[in-house]
């Protein structure tokens, strides 16, 4: 008979009414309970196993889904190490990238920018394309985690295997936001995604910032009239290069294609973004798919033209030196600003500058001197 083990608190001689006994303990891969497994729990408690350059890489071309979250982890990370094995990766990806159209669209918040994605991106899906959905979101170091890029506003797109949606990375400077999010492109793009969209709220630079980093850029506009009236920055329809009047449904149809001729006329004023390509407008609605075909058409067009006379290559290569710089200056500043000696002589000079008693020039001065000294 298999022996009784008993708890250390067990009275001496206890008697046949004394049930408690001790089971030995489950040498499995779960705890007992159902539904849970402790392999599980120890894969998201413990971090895993790094992969190497090879496994990142051998990965994202085998269009492993796992690897190319795991490979945008490594690269949206901020630590030292972990930024230069990022590099790593992207330099042995690097020959891989560049295929996608890369789309930026923008928008106020509640235009319908993730809905219009959902039905954009779904549709493009059925097409038989990959479609990649990232984010710029400058606003979710406030609202911890991602407003853009929300799953849950584009269910049908985030279960589509032909779908891949990433969050806006959080935290940091809108360049380094940035940053994350143009190597996660890279990523998708090595990872076989024909087509990539970064959504962006008109917040601060981050228009710009995101027409830095597509080939087209589209503004999504609500039914209504005027700039003054929707809110949207003076230079978002300059830097655009189609508008889309969307809600384009029921009540609004009338309205939506009201604002579209006004915008219509609007652009014939402007400056296009992209030099011999006349911004172009149209209304769709995202909730019925209306104007959805059409837009894809346009798009296409537009890669075409910008093809055929050189500017598609001329305006990514202009990017990438843009991006470049954009980073040295970044760190630049970060780096003066982050000197203890600067800091100090900061604080010591603020108030000196604001009585009057030092003049800006040679408060300049003073800083620089003493930062290049070091
Ligand atoms: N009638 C109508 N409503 C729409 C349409 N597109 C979006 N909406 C509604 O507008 C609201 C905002 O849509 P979102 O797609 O979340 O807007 P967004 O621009 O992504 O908003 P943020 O991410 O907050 O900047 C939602 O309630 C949508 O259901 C449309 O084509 N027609
Ligand atoms: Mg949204």
């Amino acid at each position: 008979m298999k022996e009784i083990k008993r708890p250390e608190w067990t009275p001496d001689n206890p008697g046949a009414g004394f049930t408690t006994n001790v089971m030995d303990g489950i040498e499995a891969s779960h705890d007992g309970m159902t539904h849970t497994s402790l392999k599980q729990h120890a894969a998201t408690s413990v971090k895993r196993a790094k992969l190497t350059t090879e496994e990142h890489v051998a990965g994202v071309l085998a269009k492993d889904l796992n690897i190319i979250s795991r490979t945008i982890t490594l690269v949206e990370s901020n630590s030292k190490t972990y930024i230069e094995a990022a590099q790593q990766v992207l330099k042995k990806l690097l020959p891989y990238t560049g295929k996608a159209v890369r789309i930026g669209i923008t928008g106020l918040p509640g235009a319908g920018k993730s809905t219009f994605i959902e039905a954009f991106g779904s549709y493009l899906c059925n097409l038989g394309l990959k479609v990649a959905v990232l984010a710029i979101d400058p606003s979710s170091q406030l609202t911890k985690g991602s407003i853009l890029g929300d799953k849950t506003r584009m269910e049908m797109l985030s279960r589509n295997k032909n779908a891949f949606i990433r969050p806006s990375p959080s935290g940091g400077t809108l360049g380094g936001v940035a940053r994350k999010t143009r190597e996660t492109m890279l990523v998708c793009e090595a990872a076989g995604y024909d087509v990539v969209l970064v959504e962006t709220v008109g917040i601060g630079q981050s228009e710009t910032t995101v027409r830095e980093m597509v080939d087209f850029f589209l503004l999504v506009l609500l039914p209504g009239a005027g700039d003054e009236l929707q809110g949207i920055k003076k230079g978002s329809v300059e830097i655009a290069d189609a508008l889309i009047v969307n809600k384009a449904d029921g009540d609004n149809v009338q309205k939506a294609e009201l604002t579209a001729s006004q915008y219509r006329m609007a652009v014939h004023y402007i400056q296009p973004s992209t030099e011999g390509w006349e911004t172009k407008v149209g209304t769709v609605s995202a909730i019925k798919g209306n104007g959805i075909p059409e837009t894809w058409q346009m798009i296409n067009d537009y890669m075409n033209f910008i093809k055929s006379n050189g500017f598609y290559k001329q305006r990514r290569d202009r990017q990438t030196l843009n991006w470049v710089y954009s980073m040295v200056e970044e760190q630049l500043l970060l780096h003066f600003y982050e000197d203890p000696a600067i800091k100090e002589m900061i604080t010591k000079l603020e108030p000196e500058l604001i009585k009057g008693e030092v003049t800006p020039t040679s408060a300049v001065t003073t800083l620089l001197d003493n930062y290049f000294e070091e």
